[in-house]
């Protein structure tokens, strides 16, 4: 591990169109908040990174479903979110947005440069456009039939329902989000990083740690997993990627390039310039200089995300950041894998999540239990689970068994037989010379202790924050044993010499305990204090100094001191609290997403002539079976009156087919026939669509007769 002078530390900038849920903080803001506060009590200059991301088409999608506009939603979320990161201890030295001016013109220059440098190349190809909305789509804009699995409203760039990722022209029958018109292709002009000839320098830095032969960073302290996903990339061979889109809510390209009208800077081009925004601001308010840290080779930067944005932080933006030229690259990028939640993936729009800001309502008593669970089960090297039974067993066999259990017995035991002062101890008499050791039984505990701390460091160090918290964990397990081995409360009158050793030495425990505990449990660390009467943290070097103390048999808290009574650090969980959260869980997945209701713009208005032309009839269910290896079509056989057809539906996740027999519905009877999975389809049943997107029939009255018209 290279020392440096400073440290720059980012967490991923969410998207200000959702809340958070604890997905995303294990995956990329505890882990961070654990090594900052870790790096501040070692007295290193270190500075913490954060702000939303107000940008590209997640935003504007959102506040086109909620009939609001962009500014309203990232406004909601940015103030959500600052809420949330301060309750649940994410210390941000500053977190900062992106729909700030800062921002838009640190971006914009950045842009600039690299545009005069003439990294850019420019390119004119075929997009999707709007002809009613009068504008180019962004690939989420489009949806349209997956051409693998039939999915009626694959996206642009992924088909959720079988995840092949695409781009927009692969679906089939592509509609507009905007209008639900048929989208043009039409060409238009873009800026491209041409990433395909970075892939030299690129493959040098990653895997050998160099830039022209000069040490960047070791390699070998990378994740697998994210050097794995790095040259998988690479080894697919890069590909120019534009940085540049036709929106209307974003950056500006800078209006002094030319044919910058209605051009904004691609999402993933401005959202990791945030963190140099952000610096900047941070900068400006503690009277600093921002190029301290982005622009000095004694900086390390270091990016926490999770595994979905390993390429942007590892390839594209040091990319961006190389060909400006001035700026330094990341020194690690210790992505994080995903969290799943009670046997299933975290699903948003599933409504299958722990949202954070309703954790810390409903718990606001319980965040350090929260932080320990989560800390406990980081998903570092793989994905991992949060269950709600493991954070109870991880509160009531660890939290209250192990830590509070501890300092509990310490504290009680002073207070009644010292009075609430650290024993004085003369030990000389009691243990010398056991192990044939000079030194006396305080010493060598001491000394243990030193070197569990030292190991537990270099586990933060290395971003192995698991073994960090088992590390702390097994300390104070250490203190445990000492006082069940040693029993004072049984010896208090008949060997009062060896219980002032053995309490003191507890104390020395539990204030190292106060301190170590802090990169994981803050405000834990500030109860274990104020019992303690010790000043509270200001995460300023405490720990080295601790070290310091140590290494030279110095005691942690001196003998006379006086504390204060004990006071529950942690209580038991009830089965109840466990059951009930389990349960509000799947309830709220059954409601599924009770998003308000869409504002599909009205279409275009035709004339009655138009109407007509649709043949629209009534029809009976006769047979109903599922489309093989398509999870979300049937293949319906319907009688039509004058014959019987074959339809087939996208309507499998919403009904069985054994229970859609006999059923009349609309059905549209001249519609082109076309083939889905090879089954020719003739006609369309109608169905509503409710803001979820479940699907319904739209019933024809039982008395009307198969091929009646409707008109
Ligand atoms: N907002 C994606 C995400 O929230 C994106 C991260 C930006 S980091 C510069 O997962
Ligand atoms: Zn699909």
């Amino acid at each position: 591990m290279r020392e440096f002078k400073r440290h720059l530390v980012t967490s991923a900038l969410p998207y200000a169109n959702g809340p958070l849920h604890i997905g995303h903080l294990a995956g990329a803001y505890l882990s961070a908040d654990v090594y900052v506060r870790f790096m501040r009590l070692m007295g290193k200059d270190i500075v913490f990174i954060g702000g939303s991301d107000e940008h590209g088409a997640a935003i504007t999608i959102k506040a086109l479903k909620e009939g609001t506009t962009p500014q309203e939603i990232v406004d909601k979320y940015h103030a959500l979110f600052v809420d949330t990161f301060q309750k649940i201890g994410i210390s941000f030295d500053h977190y900062h947005r992106t729909s700030a001016q800062l921002h838009h013109e640190t971006s914009q220059d950045i842009f600039r440069v690299l545009y005069n440098k003439g990294e850019f190349v420019e390119k004119t190809s075929e997009q999707y456009f709007d002809e009613e909305a009068q504008q180019f789509l962004a690939d989420r804009y489009i949806k349209g039939t997956c051409p693998k699995c039939g999915h009626p409203e694959a996206y642009g760039d992924q088909c959720e329902n079988c995840g092949t990722s695409l781009s927009p022209t692969e679906l089939i029958n592509p509609f507009s989000v905007l209008s639900g018109t048929q989208p043009v292709l039409k060409s238009t002009k873009h800026w491209y990083l041409p990433l395909d000839k970075y892939e030299d320098w690129l493959r040098d830095w990653l895997e050998n740690g160099e830039i022209d032969g000069k040490f960047t960073h070791y390699p070998e302290d990378w994740k697998n997993h994210v050097l794995g996903q790095c040259k998988s990339w690479l080894d697919g061979g890069l590909q120019p990627r534009a940085m540049t889109r036709d929106l209307d809510w974003g950056v500006d390209v800078p209006h002094d390039i030319p044919g910058h009208e209605g051009k904004k800077l691609y999402v993933w081009m401005d959202a990791p310039i945030g963190y140099i925004s952000s610096t900047k601001q941070w900068a400006i308010n503690n009277n600093k200089n921002w190029e301290d840290y982005w622009k000095s080779e004694d900086c390390a930067l270091i990016h926490f995300i999770g595994k979905d944005n390993i390429v942007f932080h590892s390839v594209i933006f040091p990319a961006i950041l190389k060909a400006h030229g001035e700026y330094i690259l990341p020194y690690n990028v210790p992505a994080n894998q995903f969290m799943n939640l009670e046997g299933n993936k975290i699903s948003t729009s599933r409504n299958w999540a722990v949202w954070v800001h309703e954790y810390i309502e409903e718990f606001p008593d319980k965040i350090d239990e929260l932080r320990y669970c989560m800390i406990k089960n980081m998903p570092e090297l793989k994905d991992s689970e949060f269950t709600w039974k493991s954070w109870q067993d991880a509160n009531n066999n660890e939290l209250v068994a192990n830590i509070a259990n501890f300092i509990n017995r310490v504290v009680v035991l002073v207070n009644k037989n010292y009075d609430g002062e650290v024993p004085e101890f003369d030990e000389s008499e009691v243990f010398t010379g056991s192990n044939g050791d000079d030194s006396e039984y305080h010493e060598m505990e001491l000394l243990t202790l030193n070197d569990d701390i030292h190991e537990m460091c270099e586990h933060l160090r290395t971003f192995n924050f698991r073994e960090a918290l088992n590390q702390l964990m097994a300390i104070s397990s250490k203190g445990n044993q000492i006082l069940q081995y040693n029993e004072p409360w049984k010896k208090i009158t008949k060997e009062p010499e060896m219980v002032a050793v053995v309490l003191n030495i507890s104390l020395q425990y539990v204030t190292a305990i106060s301190i170590l505990v802090r990169p994981f449990l803050p405000s834990t660390s500030d109860k274990i204090r104020s019992i303690l009467n010790l000043p509270l943290l200001e995460e300023n070097n405490e720990l080295d100094e601790m070290l310091d103390k140590l290494s030279e048999n110095i005691l942690l808290i001196e003998a006379g001191h006086k504390i204060n009574e004990s006071n529950h650090l942690f209580t038991r969980i009830d089965d109840i609290v466990v059951s009930s959260q389990v349960e509000k869980l799947k309830n709220s997945k059954m409601e599924n997403v009770q998003s308000p209701v869409s504002h599909k713009p009205v279409k275009e208005e035709i004339t009655y002539e138009d109407f007509i032309k649709n043949d629209l009839r009534v029809a009976t269910i006769i047979a109903a079976e599922k489309v093989e290896k398509a999870d979300k079509l049937l293949q319906l056989t319907l009688d039509v009156g004058f014959e019987t057809r074959t339809v087939v539906s996208g309507i499998a996740m919403f009904y069985k087919p054994e229970e859609i027999i006999g059923r009349k519905v609309t059905l549209l009877a001249n519609l082109a026939p076309r083939k889905l999975r090879g089954i020719e389809s003739k006609g369309m049943i109608l169905m509503s669509e409710n803001s979820d997107g479940s699907l319904q029939f739209v019933a024809a009255p039982e008395g009307a007769e198969n091929g009646a018209t409707i008109s």
